[in-house]
């Protein structure tokens, strides 16, 4: 009993240490690290009323990250003759609990998940665990410590364990809730699937004494700065570029820049872009640690309405993607081969550039898009009408982001950072996505930063649509969807729809679309010649707006939805896919795919 209440007063003092410092932002994971992975089967628990957290008499809170910090909630779980996990039934690790249970198919909720490890040490090592995504809110605890909490579904973050691990066997243990609040981010109301569970990858990572924590790459056209943080302590660090012949030192440091000019013929590199997605191998050493990563090279800005990618205007042909694989019981995406089912529908289109809505992806989506050659749009889930006025809403929104951008700020498919998802305009919106903007410029002064917005209509004439959000003066994109077609009118509407949206930026439609159910036919709503209509008329009339740069229709798949009941023709599936979730191909594919491929 006493050391169970040391270790669980060591957690607890673990966890207010920490409090301050989110889990993580940019811990460099590639494959050249060394690490277990923990996925296959995990024991869980399913705990609706929390019982692993409360006593019974305990004042009720609703449990939020603070909460767990100040109550003792392992204690309560390993007392329960009740909670006996070996007894208990497996999930697969990663993957989300609705689309590997029936019952748990719209369960919102607590739920326990436990896997053992076994361990042996190496000495002159340290060890991390690293958690790629757990939707929405957790809690972890190794050997009953608890080694900290973590709030948002769909970034990485990772808790260094090496001195809570033992020889032998040791038992982590994850308590997971995906309910929705009000305050958090995305808030209660949402258009896709509130997937629940340790929906990505889960890894004991490796690392010498002192390690290379992160490093970052900017390339301006002509050189490149690689700045490198270690932890751990201090030593040299090589950058070496082997193709190009680089090899750069950095002094003793601990946090060091090394600037590397890419204009001499030897080393003059071939430029990433979505026709030559060249990659070179990065190697950084630094005492023991040594990492090997892929990078590409290329410059993104904008000039007055024009996209340039490596100084040349460029048109997005794109497509938005929610993370659902396809498959006739879909769930969220858990390895390469589900990304890379989704990434060669949108080549088979034509695509050069992919939305992925509307929170970040996996990072396997992102190397993979990389390694394809589509330039990617990432965005958080500040979608709708969150809570704008809450401190705390704002910090969990910022962390989400500095958590992406951490993870992908090396990625050259990655070239526009966007904050919001059509967002209610009121001055309190615009004060918190100001404030969003700003810190992801001074993160990340090398991309472009958007939002999807949305039109109005004037009041005065009818069918003209006005893009006037006053968000457009802080990002670099006009970007807004619209219905035209589906919300608003018929498909022949946008014969007569008529536009006023500010010069001087490139206008990228973020999403237009509408339903059809695979197989359906005829001329009303949610039939295949309908949505193919609505895409021939939208292509027609968006390519005609000033400023066009591109757009990323809604959507590759029919994704879930649990605002989709409409039976026999929706079932729960937002039907605006161009393709259903079998993945067969509807008319309006077809009509993007000759578009795309006139277009290139
Ligand atoms: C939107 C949202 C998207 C929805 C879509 C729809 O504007 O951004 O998340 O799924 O409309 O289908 O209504």
């Amino acid at each position: 009993m006493k050391n169970f209440f040391l270790s669980f007063l060591t957690g607890l003092l673990a966890l207010a240490a920490s409090a301050q410092e989110p889990a993580a932002k940019g811990f460099l994971l590639t494959d050249s690290r060394d690490y277990q992975s923990l996925s296959g089967q995990w024991n869980y628990i399913v705990d609706p009323m929390d019982t692993g957290i409360y006593k019974y008499h305990m004042t009720l809170q609703k449990p939020s990250v603070r909460y767990f910090a100040d109550r003792h909630f392992f204690q309560e779980i390993n007392s329960r003759i009740e909670y006996d996990f070996d007894k208990a039934p497996t999930l697969r690790i990663p993957g989300d609990w609705n689309s590997q249970s029936e019952r748990l198919y719209y369960y919102e909720g607590g739920v326990w998940l436990r896997r053992k490890i076994d361990f042996h040490r190496i000495p002159g090592r340290r060890w991390f665990l690293y958690f790629g995504a757990v939707n929405y809110q957790c809690m972890v605890g190794l050997n009953n410590t608890i080694l900290g909490t973590h709030k948002g579904g769909f970034t990485p973050f990772w808790f260094e364990v090496t001195d809570v691990l033992r020889e032998g066997e040791n038992s982590l243990v994850v308590y997971v809730n995906n309910a929705r609040g009000v305050s958090e981010v995305p808030t209660l109301n949402y258009d896709w699937w509130n997937y629940g569970g340790i929906t990505r990858d889960v890894l004991l990572v490796s690392v010498p004494e002192v390690f290379i924590k992160d490093y970052r790459l900017r390339f301006d056209g002509s050189s490149a700065e690689v700045s490198v943080t270690l932890d751990g302590g201090s030593v040299p660090v090589t950058v070496e570029i082997p193709e190009l012949k680089i090899k750069e030192m950095i002094p003793e440091t601990s946090s060091g820049m090394t600037g590397i000019s890419l204009t001499k013929k030897k080393n003059k590199p071939e430029l990433w872009s979505p026709s030559n997605p060249k990659l070179y191998d990065i190697v950084i050493t630094a005492g023991e640690d040594r990492i090997t990563d892929k990078i590409g090279l290329r410059t993104i800005r904008t000039e007055g309405d024009k996209i340039l990618l490596n100084g040349t205007p460029v048109f997005l042909r794109g497509i938005s993607i929610h993370d659902e694989n396809i498959s006739a019981n879909p769930g969220r995406c858990r390895s390469e081969e589900d990304v890379k089912a989704l990434l060669e529908v949108a080549k088979e289109l034509g695509c050069n550039f992919i939305r992925l809505a509307h929170y970040p992806h996996s990072e396997q989506m992102v190397r993979l898009a990389e390694q394809m050659g589509f330039l990617l749009w990432e965005e958080i889930p500040c979608y709708w009408n969150i809570d704008w006025t809450s401190e705390e809403t704002y910090a969990n929104a910022e962390n989400q982001l500095l958590e992406m951008i951490g993870r992908d700020a090396n990625r050259a498919a990655t070239i526009i950072w966007s904050v919001a998802n059509e967002t209610p305009r009121k001055p309190e919106r615009l004060a918190f996505l100001g404030k969003l903007i700003a810190k992801t410029r001074a993160e990340d002064p090398t991309r472009l930063v958007s939002a999807a917005m949305e039109k109005k209509y004037d009041k005065n004439q009818k069918y003209h649509a006005i893009v006037d959000d006053e968000l457009i003066a802080l990002t670099d994109l006009i970007s807004f969807n619209q219905y035209a077609g589906w919300y608003d009118w018929t498909p022949e509407y946008c014969d007569t729809i008529t536009w006023t949206i500010p010069a001087g930026k490139p206008v990228v439609i973020s999403e237009f679309g509408g339903g059809a159910r695979y197989g359906m036919h005829g001329s009303e709503k949610f039939t295949e010649e309908y949505q193919a209509l609505l895409y021939r008329k939208n292509l027609e009339m968006l390519m005609k707006l000033p400023g066009i740069a591109g757009f990323s229709p809604w959507i590759l798949k029919d994704f879930r939805s649990p605002k989709r009941p409409l039976t026999g023709i929706q079932d729960e599936f937002n039907r605006k896919g161009v393709i259903d979730e079998q993945g067969h191909r509807k008319q309006a594919f077809y009509v993007l795919q000759d578009f795309y491929h006139k277009n290139q």
